[in-house]
């Protein structure tokens, strides 16, 4: 009746923007992510027979805003005619700022709930139904380097390559602690129905991602590189180019890219990545981590920077 998971956020470098269903929450394009392992959220899920309404903490305050989806992926797990429930989560790092918090939150909820309640799902059933929650929260029940196909009707997800094979760090440069000002699954709607880039970007989604998956399997980390950063600036470029324009940026952002440009200029194994928020996810070869990390810190506007390596998906922590 009580359980306790955990997940790990992750970082898409072959990116997930626009939806297929917006009411059944599928993905246009598909995806290729890496899972963190230091960034995570905890999420436990208690049905009791006496709860008349579903109670949600987040990092020790009540927040009714989400509380809709939350109960929403319950009745997903359990059946719209369930127990009620409580549910309690925790993270270590920023909520609705482009860290993915929605990912590792989702996937801990369904792997909580789909012990609490006694529903017997798999991983990827319990995917499915993350990712009804939110499209990137799929990739975050499956570890190291994770593909997402979007399908017609469902997606599949799997692990392509386990983080042990090829160990990548991530440093994470937070230039704003604040939620964006406009959330991911509105912008995406947003640059559907205006950006002029929209259809292009759709249609080479499977050509990078057929390269990023080449250079995954190959460890090649230059191929991967190119191919991540061309894709997330035609993400962005889309977002730049919708109306409104959607622009998630800051001064800082650009600094950190100019100094990831120069770290490669001086042949550092290095990229950067950005999602829908103003942080600037550097990859690198793990002996790169220090000097990109010092780097990073060093740019005008980096409040602080996190590392993470490569991790697991979601896990059960304790169940009674
Ligand atoms: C990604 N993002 O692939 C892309 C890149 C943001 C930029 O997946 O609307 O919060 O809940 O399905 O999962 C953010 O999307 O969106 C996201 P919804 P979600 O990581």
């Amino acid at each position: 009746m009580r359980a306790t998971a955990k997940a790990q956020p992750n970082i898409a470098l072959i990116k997930y923007w626009g939806k297929r269903d917006v009411d059944k929450n599928l993905p246009a394009v598909s995806s290729l992510s890496v899972t963190l392992d230091t960034l995570w959220t905890k999420m436990t899920v208690e049905f009791s027979d006496t709860r008349k309404s579903d109670d949600l903490i987040v990092n020790r305050a009540s927040n009714q805003v989400l509380l809709p989806r939350v109960s929403a992926c319950l009745d997903h797990i359990a059946g719209v005619d369930r127990r009620r429930a409580s549910i309690v989560s925790e993270g270590n790092f920023p909520i609705a700022a482009g860290l993915a918090s929605s990912a590792s939150a989702f996937a801990a909820l369904v792997v909580a709930a789909s012990k609490a309640s006694g529903a017997c799902h798999d991983n990827l059933a319990l995917a499915r139904i993350a990712g009804a929650a939110s499209g990137s929260a799929a990739r975050s029940l499956f570890g190291g380097f994770v593909e997402l196909a979007a399908g017609e009707t469902c997606i599949d997800v799997a692990t392509i390559a386990d983080a042990s094979d090829w160990p990548l760090s991530v440093i994470v440069a937070i230039t704003e602690e604040g939620a964006k000002p406009i959330s991911s699954g509105e912008a995406m709607n947003r640059s559907a129905e205006t950006s002029p880039f929209y259809t292009s970007w759709l249609e080479q989604q499977a050509g990078d991602l057929a390269a990023a998956r080449a250079a995954v399997l190959a460890r090649d980390f230059a191929a991967l590189a190119a191919v991540s950063e061309h894709n997330c600036l035609k993400m962005h470029s889309v977002m730049w180019g919708s109306r409104p324009p959607v622009i998630y940026w800051n001064s800082a952002t650009l600094s950190c890219m100019e100094a990831v440009r120069r770290l490669q200029t001086d042949g550092h194994a290095v990229f950067f990545t950005i999602d829908a928020g103003p942080q600037l996810k550097a990859i690198c070869l793990p002996g790169e981590a220090a000097e990109v990390r010092a780097t990073l810190e060093a740019c005008a506007g980096v409040i602080r920077t996190m590392e993470s390596g490569l991790g697991a998906g979601a896990i059960l922590l304790d169940s009674k």
